[in-house]
């Protein structure tokens, strides 16, 4: 009866029903970028201090050179997860700085249609300076004509001669329905 009882407040309190969306690999813990795409030098430390969950996390050193993503001189690591239109969902990831100076580091979700366009871009804050893992999230509804959201750990240049790493590790995301 106990558990019967429990179930049924469970069911009343809980605001939003989430389903988890698939990030493959999402905590680097095959030691590599499967199911990854890098813009820069991106490698997959294993040092303790610099991993949040398991063994292994992303990290860039920035001073070894930017690439060109978008308009902007960034560098990025990113994978894309299916998602439909007018679909409520929210993506976080755990980041950390250390000595990150002229640039900065963030989440950022790109909405893209049938073609591969980027429709909507939401980003969370950006960190800079050195900061331990924090966790950074952002939510929002996909527009019309949402076929994919590419989630990207992102690096940003804010100086002409950037320095320093930023490290991601595992993001999640969920699908939340109202
Ligand atoms: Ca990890």
């Amino acid at each position: 009866m106990k558990k019967i009882l429990f179930l049924y407040c469970f069911f009343l309190v809980s605001p939003a029903f989430s389903q988890s969306l698939d990030i493959f690999n999402n905590s680097f813990e095959t030691g590599d970028f499967q199911e990854w795409v890098c813009y820069g030098c991106w490698e997959i430390t294993d040092f303790k201090e610099d991993v949040h969950f398991g063994t292994y996390a992303a990290v860039i050193d920035v001073s070894r050179g930017p690439s060109n993503v978008g308009k902007g001189e960034s560098n990025a690591v990113f994978q894309d997860i299916m998602h439909a239109e007018n679909e409520r969902f929210s993506v976080r990831v755990y980041v950390k700085t250390k000595d990150l100076i002229g640039a900065r580091a963030f989440l950022r979700v790109e909405a893209m249609n049938e073609k591969g366009n980027i429709i909507k871009i939401w980003d969370s804050e950006r960190i800079g300076g050195s900061s331990g893992y924090r966790e950074m999230a952002v939510s929002g509804k996909s527009p019309m004509n949402t076929v994919k959201l590419r989630v990207l750990g992102y690096i940003l240049n804010s100086g002409d001669n950037p320095s320093g790493k930023a490290f991601f590790d595992e993001f999640l995301s969920r699908q939340i329905q109202i």
